[in-house]
């Protein structure tokens, strides 16, 4: 979006509000500062964390080896597992009464992960949310309506702290409610919103049935993340909310949402490069690869105290660029996230993402972004069935043939073969958070 959009939607333009001391660093500066916050970090998680030194053991290397940042290939990856074979506290640097706070997540499988914040954490991560919103244009003074869950998820308490720090005046709205969440955006006439992408489109679908336009409204920004999501998908949100829809990103185990944000120029998360290393992995070999091919996303803390990460495997699948943004900031950009390893399909061979499947339905002008990806197993092969709403209005005598339009699609798209099922508004469930885009039917016990 250029500077006439940015002046329609109340948004100075983008240098003014820089935080030059951190987010345009010369690289050159940049990186001197992260080797010594490595080199810090590494001799915390080594001198205090089992795990980590048994590690570092096994593989004859020190705190000491770490002399550039060319040394961080050395260090052995951290993987989610870890921190559930440690429950709940085990990889704490420090005793749980010196912590201030305590997230979770719920785990599909078996025990949470338990993650721990020490004051100073919590800090850390108010002051980068606050950049994060910054970053996407909201202000001092705005309403922020937030309908992140609060709770254990990071969401809800993570964009709160970060909100009230820039000096915005927070609405905890948490998720759910949906009705009483468009009447309050009316109301207090809150000018940023927070949410996840699926449930910002759900609040955008009950506004509409309750004939209310929000694109009247005071929106002007919204910070979505938490889950995959298309630009197809922004697309849609910004046309029914009349906002600036910007990407943010984050994970519980590295913080919670901020570690990387969009600015205003909608091209890549920066990734804020001054607290967290950002690698890329080939997922099978776990080889370091160039900018900007895509592969693992790989991120160490470097200023977290409680529970300092070494190159955690994120499991999400991404590219990276340093290429300058138009904003000015130095940081590296990732660029979309595409789903998570987990999340990968093989269907006959090709591997697919569901937001590959996404943006070839958000590309059709019938079909509504609800949908719901079935796999199931015949024989010995996977099928995928793609259960997605048509548009309200859309005659039900047209879904066998805007289902054939989107079998064909998806197949010339994404190579794979599908039985697509369009379906009446309103019969997929909505999401008041992470949407569940995924039911698998296959056998447990199948590879
Ligand atoms: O989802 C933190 C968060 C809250 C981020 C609010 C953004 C906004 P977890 O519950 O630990 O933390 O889930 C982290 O969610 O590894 C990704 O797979 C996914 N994810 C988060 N942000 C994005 C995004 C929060 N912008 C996991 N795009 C991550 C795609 C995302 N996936």
């Amino acid at each position: 979006m250029g500077a006439s959009i940015d002046t329609e939607m109340g948004i100075a333009p983008t240098r003014s509000y820089l935080d030059p001391e951190h987010e345009t660093m010369p690289r050159e500066r940049l990186a001197q500062l992260q080797l010594e916050r490595l080199q810090a970090t590494v001799r915390s998680a080594y001198d205090t964390v089992p795990l980590h030194r048994a590690r570092f053991d096994a593989r004859g290397i020190t705190p000491h080896d770490i002399r550039s940042l060319d040394d961080l290939a050395q260090l052995p990856f951290t993987v989610k597992s870890d921190l559930r074979d440690h429950y709940p506290f085990g990889m704490f640097t420090q005793p749980v009464e010196q912590l201030a706070r305590l997230h979770a997540s719920s785990g599909t499988t078996g025990k949470p992960t338990v993650v721990g914040y020490t004051a100073t954490d919590l800090d850390t991560w108010a002051g980068l949310m606050a950049r994060s919103l910054h970053a996407a244009g909201a202000r001092r003074g705005d309403v922020l309506h937030n309908a992140y869950g609060y709770g254990l998820f990071t969401g809800g308490l993570g964009a709160h702290y970060g909100a009230e720090r820039l000096g915005a005046v927070v609405v905890p709205m948490s998720g759910g409610s949906t009705e009483r969440q468009v009447a309050l955006i009316m109301d207090f006439r809150a000018r940023v919103l927070c949410a996840t992408p699926s449930y910002a489109l759900a609040i955008a679908e009950v506004a509409e049935h309750q004939g209310v336009d929000l694109r009247g409204s005071a929106l002007r920004v919204g910070l979505f993340g938490a889950e995959p999501w298309t630009d197809g998908m922004r697309r849609e949100i910004e046309r029914r909310l009349g906002l600036r829809a910007v990407d943010v990103y984050g994970l519980s185990e590295i913080m919670g949402p901020g570690v990387a944000c969009e600015c205003v120029c909608q091209s890549g998360l920066h990734g804020w490069e001054d607290h967290f290393l950002f690698e890329v992995i080939d997922p099978e070999s776990g080889r370091v690869l160039p900018e900007g091919e895509a592969g693992e996303l790989v991120i160490t803390t470097l200023t977290k105290q409680a529970l300092p990460m070494l190159r955690y495997r994120t499991r999400d699948i991404t590219r990276l660029t340093t290429a300058p943004c138009d904003c000015g900031r130095t940081h590296v950009r990732i660029l979309r996230i595409t789903g998570r390893n987990d999340d990968m399909l093989i269907i006959r061979g090709v591997n697919v993402y569901p937001s590959q499947v996404e943006a070839v339905l958000v590309g059709l002008p019938d079909l509504a972004p609800h949908y719901l990806l079935v796999v199931e197993r015949r024989g010995t092969l996977d099928h995928l069935r793609v259960q997605v709403e048509a548009q309200p209005g859309v005659d039900p005598g047209r879904h066998p043939q805007l289902a054939r339009d989107a079998t064909h699609h998806i197949k010339s798209l994404i190579g794979i073969t599908t039985e697509v099922e369009v379906q009446a508004t309103g019969s997929i469930a909505r999401s008041q958070g992470k949407a569940v885009r995924l039911r698998d039917l296959r056998p447990k016990d199948s590879p």
